[in-house]
């Protein structure tokens, strides 16, 4: 199994699942220049010519969410759904990740961490706050849960963690007690802290 993508990319998810996992797998550190991914053997396999993209023995997939189902799906274990409605719940949150969530996160992201500096704090501010319908909503299904899709620590937990990532330096969490302890759990998890490293030295 090859996975394609520098662990600063959004193949840090599929990386901190692999983990989790313990599959074994070939990280392919495909990289960029301004942005753009220019290797032409990741343009063969993906012809969004984006990472990650996962090469498993000729099974070809994009959408780092996407791959990480199937990961859950063809190694199975407590990651995987055990039934319909955890399966339901497994699909509804890395949905809602994708695309409630990931639009503002990753502009929370941008504006702290990549927008040219001198960084504005007033458009920092902004993307903050434009996060709090989807964080009430995190805080409130985390309402006296541990997890979001079953009784362990799921694909659910993972995708939509590895989605807030920018916001592990987001001061403002603390107002969503649930969520921030919950992002506390998942990211203390080994595989987390592991994958953290590989993408943060
Ligand atoms: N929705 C896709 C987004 C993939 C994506 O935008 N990847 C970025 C790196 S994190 C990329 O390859 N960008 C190159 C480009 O936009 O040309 C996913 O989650 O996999």
């Amino acid at each position: 199994m090859k996975l394609y993508g520098i662990a600063q990319s959004r193949a840090f998810r599929n990386l901190w699942m692999l983990e989790e996992l313990g599959v074994p797998y070939e990280h392919v550190k495909v990289g960029f220049q301004n942005m753009k991914v220019v290797d032409p053997s990741l343009h063969a396999l993906n012809p969004n010519r984006k990472v990650p993209t996962l090469d498993d023995g000729g099974t070809v997939l994009f959408e780092s969410l996407a791959i990480n189902l199937y990961l859950a799906e063809k190694t199975g274990g407590p990651l995987k759904w055990a039934n319909a409605a955890e399966a339901g719940r497994c699909y509804q949150w890395t949905l809602w990740a994708g695309t409630e969530m990931e639009p503002k996160s990753q502009a929370f992201g941008y504006a702290k961490f990549m927008a040219p500096e001198p960084r504005d704090p007033k458009a920092i501010a902004a993307a903050a706050e434009a996060m709090a319908p989807q964080l009430g909503v995190l805080d409130g299904a985390l309402a006296g849960k541990s997890w979001l899709a079953a009784d362990r620590f799921t694909v659910a937990d993972l995708n939509v963690a590895a989605v807030l990532y920018r916001l592990l330096w987001f001061d403002g969490l603390g107002a969503y007690a649930n969520a921030k302890a919950w992002m506390d759990r998942c990211w203390g998890r080994p595989a987390a802290v592991k994958a953290r490293k590989m993408r943060e030295g």
